[in-house]
């Protein structure tokens, strides 16, 4: 008698654990946050202002459209991508914790002098 009853419920356990991973195969987990793209040239992002929500992840995928090598950061976020040469895209994902407004810049040497920065607006 006990031991029919392990059994259905042993059944059971794995009735839900072939259920559970068949539903769920699809979808990769949660939220994937904004997706904004972002252009670099001598000396400018575009676009020049984004605006982004505090807590959702943000990824930023770059594109190098000038003549040097370009680059993101953002100090309060730590967000910080490689630098990208010349006709080449780099990704840079962050999560903001704080609102307000905040400055995006290029970390080349000059660049940021140059003008090379747009505004994070955080909501
Ligand atoms: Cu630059």
């Amino acid at each position: 008698m006990k031991k029919s009853v392990l059994a259905l419920g042993l059944v059971l356990v794995m009735a839900a654990v072939l259920l559970t991973a068949c539903g769920g195969g699809s979808k990769s987990g949660g939220a994937a946050g904004k997706t904004i793209d972002m252009k670099m040239t001598e000396f400018a992002f575009e676009p020049k202002e984004v605006t982004v929500k505090q807590g959702e992840a943000v990824t930023v995928n770059l594109v190098n459209q000038g003549s040097v090598a370009h680059s993101f950061e953002v100090d309060e976020f730590g967000a910080k991508s490689d630098s990208i040469p010349a006709g080449q895209s780099g990704k840079v994902t962050f999560t903001p914790n704080k609102t307000g407004e905040f400055t995006i810049y290029c970390f080349e040497p000059g660049h940021k002098d140059s003008g090379m920065t747009a505004k994070l607006i955080v909501q």
